[in-house]
C-alpha cells in the first residue's frame, strides 16, 4: 500500500491531499472552505467577527466539522479510504486550543455521533485566539520582564515575545479569564488539536509549531522552565511534551474506520506548522534554497544549518521537520500593500504586471515604504511614506508606484533576511503573486540569485503527506523530492548582472530612510 495523505488546516480552509508513492502522482486534492462550505460559523475568511481590530479568534469546532465533511466528501468522490497507508498534516501556526480534559482520556469517539457534538462538550474556551491576533503586546513586555528580557527570550526559543505566538496568547486568557484557564486541562496547537481528532487521543506537539510558542528551549527541544513560570502558572501540567516531527502519535481512530473505511491501525504521524511543513512540501530541507511565499502577508524562510536567531528580533526560528532548524521572517504588508497600489490607480493585474516592464530597474531612485497596515518586519506603526520625484511622491506616477512598492518590498526581503547566514542558490516563489513575472524579475535582481516557482500549489498539505510517506518508511526524502516537488520548467528567471550596482544603491538609500523611520517610532 503507498497512498499516504496529507492534511492543511489553514487560515480559510482544510485540504486533504493524498500521493501514491509508488506511482509518483497526487490522486486527491481536495478542500472545505470554511466561509463558503461552512456558513453557519459566520467566518467568510475564518476568523470570527470582534469589534476590537486586534482581536482576531477562530471556532474550533469549525475545524472540526470541516474534517467529517473533508472525509466524506472525498469518499463521496470514489476514493477509497482503506489504500491509506499513513497520515501526517500541518496547522496554521501559533493558533491554539483549550480543552476541560485531556483527550487521551475522553476515550474512543463513538461513531453514531459526528465529531463536533462529541468535542463540543470538551472545550473549556469556545474560541481559538490564531496568529492574526496582535492583541497582546502588553503580556509580551510582562513575558519578557519575568523571564530575563526580550534578549534571553530569544536566546532561548528563538524569537523575542511576539503577539501572535501561544505563550503570550495563553497569558492573556490566564490575566483576562482565570476561571476558563483554571479549569483548562489541556492546551493544543491547531496542529496537534488535529492530529488529536484523528487519533481520539491527546498527540502530542512536534518541535516545528513547538518554537511557535515562545515556551520551547531550542537547544534542547524541550518546555523551558522559566518561560513557562513567566507565562502563566501551572502551565507545565497541560502540555504535553513536544516530539520530533516523525514521532507516531498514534492509529487513526476506530471512528474514522467505522464512518469512512479507513484501515485500523494505520499510523497518525505528528501534525507540524504549516510554514514547516510547506518547507518539506517545497523539497527544501536543506539550506541553499530560500523560499517565499507571497500571499495576504508574504514570508521568508529557509532551512538552516543551526539555530542562528536575528538580532533585530524580527525573524524566527522554527523546527526543521527533517531534523534542525529553520528561519522564517513575516512581512506583514505583501499583497495586501501591493493590491492597495493596484487598487489607488485602478490597475488590474495585468496593468500592474506591464507598469513594472514600462519602469527601469531602480525606478530613478524612488522608494515606497509600503506599510499600509502595522509592519511586523521591521516593527513600524501603520504609515506609507513616498521619497523620490515631486510628482511620484504626489502619488501621481502609478507605473512608478508599482515598481516602487514591489522593489521597497524585496530590498526589505534582502536587508532582513541575512541574519539567516548563508547565501542561497536558488530562490524559489511559491502563493498567489508568484506567478507575476514582473515580481519575479525584481526579486531575482535584489538578489541577484535564479527565481523559479512550484507546480502544485499547496505545499503545505504536500509537505504533510511526504512527511507521512517519510516517517513510515515507505521512500527517503530524496526519492520523495524527486517524484513530487516539481519547479515549473517554464520559470527560470537570471538575475541580470548589470542591476547588482543599481539595487546596491537602492539599498542604501532604503537603510537610510528605514533608520529615520525607525528612530522617529521608538
Ligand atoms: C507564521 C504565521 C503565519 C501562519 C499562517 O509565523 O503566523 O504564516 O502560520 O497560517
Amino acid at each position: 500500500m503507498a497512498y499516504f495523505l496529507g492534511l492543511d488546516s489553514s487560515t480559510q480552509s482544510l485540504s486533504a491531499l493524498v500521493i501514491d508513492t509508488a506511482e509518483g502522482r497526487v490522486v486527491v486534492d481536495e478542500s472545505v472552505n470554511f466561509g463558503k462550505d461552512l456558513p453557519a460559523y459566520g467566518s467568510p475568511q475564518g476568523v470570527l467577527p470582534n469589534p476590537d481590530p486586534k482581536v482576531h479568534h477562530s471556532d474550533p469546532l469549525m475545524w472540526v466539522e470541516a474534517l467529517d465533511l473533508l472525509l466524506s466528501r472525498v469518499r463521496a468522490s470514489g476514493f477509497d479510504w482503506s489504500k491509506i497507508a499513513g497520515i501526517s498534516g500541518a496547522g496554521q501556526q501559533h493558533g491554539s486550543v483549550y480543552l476541560k480534559e485531556p483527550l487521551r482520556d475522553a476515550g474512543r469517539w463513538r461513531t453514531g455521533k459526528p465529531l463536533v457534538d462529541q468535542v463540543r462538550p470538551l472545550l473549556s474556551f469556545q474560541s481559538s485566539p490564531m496568529w492574526m491576533d496582535s492583541s497582546t503586546t502588553e503580556e509580551c513586555r510582562e513575558i519578557a520582564a519575568a523571564a530575563g528580557g526580550r534578549e534571553r527570550v530569544l536566546g532561548l526559543s528563538g524569537s523575542i515575545p511576539i503577539e501572535r505566538f501561544t505563550g503570550p496568547q495563553i497569558r492573556k486568557l490566564w490575566k483576562t479569564q482565570p476561571e476558563v484557564y483554571q479549569k483548562t486541562a489541556e492546551i493544543h496547537l491547531v496542529s496537534s488539536f488535529m492530529a488529536s481528532l484523528l487519533t481520539g487521543g491527546s498527540a502530542a506537539i512536534d518541535l516545528g509549531d513547538a518554537a511557535g510558542m515562545n515556551l520551547l528551549e531550542l537547544s534542547t527541544g524541550r518546555w523551558n522552565s522559566s518561560l513557562l513560570e513567566a507565562t502563566a502558572p501551572g502551565l507545565a501540567a497541560k502540555l504535553q511534551p513536544p516530539v520530533a516531527s516523525h514521532t507516531r502519535v498514534g492509529n487513526v481512530a476506530p471512528y474514522f474506520v467505522e464512518r469512512y473505511g479507513f484501515r485500523s491501525g494505520v499510523p497518525v504521524f505528528a501534525f507540524t506548522g504549516d510554514n514547516p511543513s510547506s518547507l518539506v512540501g517545497m523539497g527544501a530541507v536543506s539550506p541553499g534554497t530560500r523560499l517565499f511565499s507571497l500571499g495576504t502577508s508574504d514570508t521568508v524562510f529557509a532551512a538552516m544549518d543551526g539555530p542562528r536567531t536575528d538580532p533585530n528580533g524580527y525573524g524566527h526560528v522554527f523546527g526543521n521537520p527533517a531534523g534542525g532548524f529553520m528561519s522564517l521572517i513575516c512581512f506583514t504588508n505583501g499583497s495586501l500593500a501591493r493590491e492597495q497600489v493596484a487598487k489607488r490607480f485602478g490597475l488590474d493585474w495585468a496593468q500592474f504586471t506591464a507598469a513594472i516592464a514600462a519602469t527601469p530597474p531602480g525606478n530613478n531612485n524612488n522608494l515606497l515604504f509600503p506599510f499600509f497596515t502595522g509592519e511586523t518586519t521591521p516593527r513600524v506603526a501603520e504609515g506609507v511614506e513616498l521619497f523620490g520625484s515631486e510628482s511620484f511622491v504626489a502619488w501621481k506616477e502609478p507605473a512608478q508606484a508599482v515598481r516602487a512598492v514591489v522593489e521597497t518590498q524585496a530590498l526589505s526581503m534582502r536587508r532582513f533576511s541575512e541574519w539567516i547566514g548563508h547565501t542561497p542558490k536558488q530562490l524559489v516563489l511559491t502563493g498567489g503573486a508568484a506567478r507575476n513575472a514582473g515580481i519575479q524579475r525584481i526579486i531575482a535582481d535584489v538578489f541577484q540569485c535564479p527565481v523559479r516557482t512550484l507546480r502544485v500549489g499547496n505545499a503545505s498539505a504536500l509537505g504533510g503527506a511526504l512527511r507521512a510517506a517519510q516517517a513510515a518508511g515507505a521512500a527517503p526524502w530524496k526519492e520523495l523530492f524527486a517524484a513530487f516537488v516539481a519547479l515549473d520548467s517554464n520559470v527560470h528567471v537570471q538575475p541580470d548582472p548589470q542591476t547588482k550596482s543599481v539595487y546596491e544603491q537602492l539599498g542604501r538609500s532604503f537603510d537610510e530612510k528605514l533608520s529615520v523611520r525607525l528612530a522617529r517610532s521608538r
